[in-house]
């Protein structure tokens, strides 16, 4: 294989390509038959490309072949996307399959190589810095999820009960979800921040029979209570189906407890016959548990995602679509090489964590870092040290950490080696360019590509990325589509397709293996959500632009447009623009009613540590946002402000900064998934409208 010395810019163009492969077509001798291990050049994807479209059957057979099957399926696709035919939208994959998830991340790696149970699966970094490293090999990840799952058996869960995960991000927390895969129990992860309303909520939303949790978590070095969040869920009326409650003792024995963890673990309240410690339950089952055989279209787990209004919506994802979706999305956006290492900051309470810190991981036998803590602790040196430390190679964050850390001097990175990247990852947000060239050039050392994906937790896998050194990259843009998905632009007004170069509702025109199957026991509102407002087409509720080359850039959620005296701006261009001006960290616009102009603009903008607020830097502000985008465009309110409000894996709710500029704060609507509730009323006691 010949390399690329160093990366580059080529023509103008940015691969980032360290470690790319030169002209080194595989599409020659690839007999059609099977997959290709890589994608390597435009002519193989696109060749590719047009074979998942026209004939998705053979693609999608191709990539279930990838994996293990009990059964090997026949039929492959049977979906209806058009909410007005008789059947209604129905999508089902490989439906004569029969397979199970955790064999394929664990199992059949070392009964066919048994190398493989000495190679490490996890790599566990805890919260508090230490020298230490925590392996676990497929061997023992294997045993101890065999163990685990003969607990849960013991306590009566089986095939097709829900199973309601409160966890830290832990190893154990991966050994939960894999052995409620392995016995074929559906598993809920609600992240460990949540409190414990939002917890009840969803356990009943689900009838959850069993809930496991730890005695409590560890992030940013503070003690995080989990157990007792639980005890007062099931306080209430609505989660009485909860029979069983397993307690994991968090890092048993590896390190020393801080005192607020000692005085959590000693105040524990216990609850006889229902709360039951994972080490003493271990301690009485055998190391024996054979998979269960699932059908393809079982359900695998639920994960709630916040709605705009009402409750949160249970997405549900079946078992045979969304592993072979989750590891082929997996394989050629990270272009993932045997020995390699991979980390992904996400935790496994969100669709990001389960697609890509486990199941899309392990399937491929990857090596994959579980973190426990946060990226400001001790310092914001944490990630760059985390990468040296374990010599990771590919490494995977959202935009929110980026800006976060890009606000703090570039000796914090440039004091680390980061000589073993290869690839860096972004999701969760429209990447600023600015942000996208400070990962570039100062994190990858201009060397490495960043795959910039844009995908959903209903869309189960990567749905718009680059295939890295594929194609040239251009900061901000995710790219192009993955095999087998079709964007379409349709217009928000006349609801007509519209054909690029253009803007508007980014919808899918077919299906895919990993897509969402329904919300659980909701199909209609799955339907009226994700089907209804576009008929025959899966509707984002993001907004996108497709350039002429084909480009797609995401605008950010529909409803986050203005439109001001006649002009529509995309709130994404202005927050790009003020986070162009140096003293600026993150920004968030909104627009509120405004009699003369439709809207006007509303920008909280967060600066920079030791930047000091003044009118004067706000009008250099407006200033630099009428030279990057126009003179139309005319920010009418800056608003300083320290904090924003987020979600627990770091959106920013814009929806409810509209509330607040309206004014309409008696109507906030679900502010469950908030990180830090207490921002809003600083907003709202500062805000010149509240006032
Ligand atoms: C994976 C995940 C989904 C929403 C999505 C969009 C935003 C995610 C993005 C992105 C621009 C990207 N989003 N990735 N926007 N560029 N690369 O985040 O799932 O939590 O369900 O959020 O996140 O608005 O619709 P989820």
């Amino acid at each position: 294989m010949e390399f690329f010395e160093k990366s580059l810019e080529i023509d103008g163009k940015i691969y980032g390509n360290r470690g790319a492969l030169k002209n080194n077509s595989t599409t020659a001798n690839w007999d059609k038959s099977c997959l290709p291990d890589t994608i390597q050049t435009f002519d193989e994807y696109k060749s590719l490309y047009a074979l998942s479209i026209n004939d998705p059957n053979h693609f999608w057979k191709m990539a279930a072949e990838r994996l293990d099957w009990y059964q090997v399926p026949t039929k492959i696709k049977n979906t209806e996307f058009d909410c007005r035919s008789s059947r209604g939208v129905e999508i089902k994959w490989y439906e004569d399959g029969i397979i199970n998830v955790c064999y394929n991340c664990l199992d059949r790696h070392i009964e066919k190589d048994p190398k493989a149970a000495k190679e490490v699966a996890i790599i566990f970094e805890p919260d508090t810095l230490t020298e230490v490293r925590h392996h676990i090999t497929y061997a023992e990840l294997l045993r101890a999820v065999k163990k685990f799952a003969n607990v849960l058996k013991k306590h009566g869960i089986k095939k097709g009960d829900v199973v309601t995960i409160y966890m830290p991000m832990v190893v154990e927390t991966c050994i939960a979800l894999l052995a409620c895969a392995r016995i074929g129990a559906i598993h809920s992860v609600v992240f460990g921040g949540f409190s414990s309303n939002s917890v009840a909520e969803r356990i009943s939303d689900c009838q959850s029979i069993a809930v496991i949790t730890s005695d409590f978590g560890v992030r940013g070095g503070k003690c995080t209570p989990l157990k007792s969040k639980i005890d007062q869920a099931l306080t209430m009326e609505q989660c009485k189906t909860v029979k069983t409650v397993l307690v994991f003792r968090r890092n048993q024995g590896i390190l020393p407890l801080q005192d607020d963890c000692v005085e959590q673990r000693n105040s524990l309240q216990w609850t006889d016959g229902t709360d039951f410690w994972v080490h003493e339950e271990l301690e009485k089952v055998d190391d024996n548990c054979e998979p269960e055989p699932m059908n393809a279209e079982d359900p695998l787990f639920i994960l709630y995602t916040s709605g705009s209004t009402g409750k949160p919506k249970g997405i549900l994802h079946t078992t045979g679509g969304y592993l072979t979706y989750a590891s082929l999305t997996f394989k050629y956006t990270f272009a993932y090489q045997p020995g390699e290492i991979y980390m992904c900051t996400a935790d496994v309470g969100w669709i990001t964590g389960h697609s890509y810190v486990l199941y899309g991981p392990l399937s491929n036998r990857a090596t994959t870092v579980v973190f426990e803590g946060i990226p400001t602790y001790p310092d914001v040196s944490r990630f760059w040290n985390i990468i040296d430390k374990h010599q990771i190679n590919i490494f995977y964050t959202a935009p929110t950490a980026i800006r976060s850390l890009m606000g703090h001097d570039d000796s914090f990175v440039t004091r680390t080696s980061r000589k073993s990247l290869r690839l860096l990852g972004t999701v969760g947000e429209p990447i600023n360019p600015e942000a996208w060239r400070w990962y570039y050039t100062v994190v990858g050392n201009s060397q490495c590509s960043i795959v910039d994906t844009w995908w959903q937790t209903e869309t189960g896998g990567f749905m718009i990325t680059p295939l890295p050194n594929v194609w040239p990259l251009e900061p901000g843009s995710a790219t192009l589509p993955f095999f087998g998905i079709q964007t379409q632009l349709l217009s928000k007004d006349t609801k007509q397709p519209m054909q690029p170069p253009a803007e508007g509702a980014l919808c899918i025109r077919d299906s895919w293996p990993g897509q969402a199957r329904s919300l659980y026991r909701n199909h209609k509102r799955f339907v009226e959500v994700y089907f209804e407002p576009y008929p025959g087409y899966y509707f984002s509720g993001d907004g996108c632009e497709i350039k002429e080359n084909g480009y797609h850039w995401i605008t950010g959620r529909v409803d986050d447009v203005l439109v001001i005296s006649g002009h529509n701006i995309g709130t994404a261009e202005v927050e790009s623009a003020l986070v162009q001006h140096h003293d600026v960290a993150e920004a968030a616009v909104v627009g509120y009613p405004d009699v003369i102009k439709t809207q006007g603009m509303y920008c909280f903008v967060t600066l920079k540590d030791n930047v000091a607020e003044s009118d004067a830097l706000k009008r250099e502000l407006i200033k630099t946002v009428r030279d990057r985008i126009g003179a139309h465009v005319f920010p009418d309110i800056i608003h300083f402000a320290p904090n924003l409000p987020k979600t627990r894996s770091g959106k920013i709710m814009r929806r409810i900064l509209r509330k607040i500029v309206e004014p309409d704060i008696l109507n906030l609507g679900d502010t469950s998934t908030l990180n830090d509730p207490s921002v809003v009323q600083e907003l709202i006691e500062k805000s010149p409208r509240t006032r």
